[in-house]
């Protein structure tokens, strides 16, 4: 008995130490660079990613080290990496603990060289997000419970983004503790190469401190209560994700217009008939596919269709009676 509660006690040790967790590399179009180590010495390293001193939390959504940690500024032996535009880009953790909060994933263009600039003066946008992805808030699959189990959390730079030296900010959010929001950020410098010629603007930029909110019912939240215990939706805070200037239709309809799907369409929860006939009307309508994801959902399957980015809406195909149209949002 006093043996175990010996080893209760020495594993409680170990994850008090050990617990939370940081980026510590990134797989680039298939090449892998070791990220900042925080628990090395920081006089030796050299590295694409930003400097942070520990895994631990941010515990404030508008401390002065939101945006790239502490210090998150870029060390004495800098590099940044060259990635043309559209590269996938992945993000590794060496250890993560917490099933509950949304990943995020941000870019910011540099004035100049990134290793001259402040993070904390740069306009942030988002590229990529995961939250709640199906179940409940305290209960349900969440996008850090997949880095938990993955260990890393996979992107693209927008193939549409116009070059130049850009910041990348993983952010994970640890919602576990009621009302006492983690945030765990990191940055790395990248040269975005490409014949790209968008970038966001207006709504899309946030500052960082400045995109979050202390009040933010997304960020200071409890997870624990009754009424979560039943809210299967979440909105992840900040601002929305810039999708790289394609064309956004917000609703299938079958009137005529330019758009025909959206790029990201949640269909929801369909049976297998259904998923057929969205499968069929989807080529149909001729519709250049990425992806279909389908996963499990108790004894349903959800259906998201990917359209390619950046293709320019045309005519509606050619005898096809059902056309999507409504709400265009170039950015
Ligand atoms: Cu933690």
């Amino acid at each position: 008995m006093a043996f175990s509660a010996l080893i209760v006690l020495a594993t409680c040790l170990v994850s008090q130490v050990l617990a939370h967790g940081g980026v510590v590399s990134y797989t680039i179009g298939g090449q892998t660079f070791t990220g900042w180590q925080p628990y090395n010495d920081p006089s030796s390293q050299s590295s694409i990613e930003r400097p942070y001193s520990s895994y631990d939390p941010i515990l404030s959504a508008t401390a002065s080290t939101i945006s790239c940690n502490n210090n998150g500024q870029a060390s004495a032996h800098q590099l940044t990496t060259s990635v043309p535009a559209g590269t996938q880009i992945v993000a590794h953790w060496s250890q993560w603990t917490h099933a509950q909060g949304p990943v995020m994933v941000y870019m910011a263009k540099c004035p100049g060289s990134c290793t001259a600039a402040n993070s904390a003066t740069l306009d942030w946008f988002k590229i990529a997000e995961t939250g709640l992805i199906s179940g409940t808030l305290p209960s349900g699959v969440w996008g850090t419970g997949q880095v938990m189990d993955t260990l890393s959390y996979t992107t693209s730079i927008p193939s549409s983004l116009a070059p130049g030296e850009y910041l990348i900010r993983h952010e994970l959010l640890a919602l576990h503790q009621a009302n006492t929001p983690q945030f765990y950020p990191e940055c790395a410098q990248l040269t975005v190469t490409g014949s790209g010629t968008k970038t966001p603007s207006g709504s899309y930029l946030v500052k960082f401190p400045g995109g979050y909110s202390a009040s933010d019912p997304s960020i200071n939240i409890n997870i624990y209560t009754t009424e979560a215990a039943s809210t299967t939706t979440y909105k992840v805070p900040g601002p929305p994700v810039w999708n790289g200037g394609a064309i956004a239709c917000t609703s299938l309809t079958t009137s005529s217009g330019s758009c025909f799907l959206q790029p990201l369409m949640e269909l929801g929860i369909v049976d297998r008939i259904a998923m057929g006939f969205l499968y069929s009307l989807v080529l149909q309508l001729d519709i250049p596919l990425v992806t279909i994801r389908i996963r499990t959902q108790a004894n349903a399957l959800n259906l998201t269709v990917f359209h390619a980015l950046n293709i320019h809406a045309g005519p509606p195909a050619q005898g096809s009676s059902h056309r999507a149209s409504s709400n265009i949002n170039p950015s």
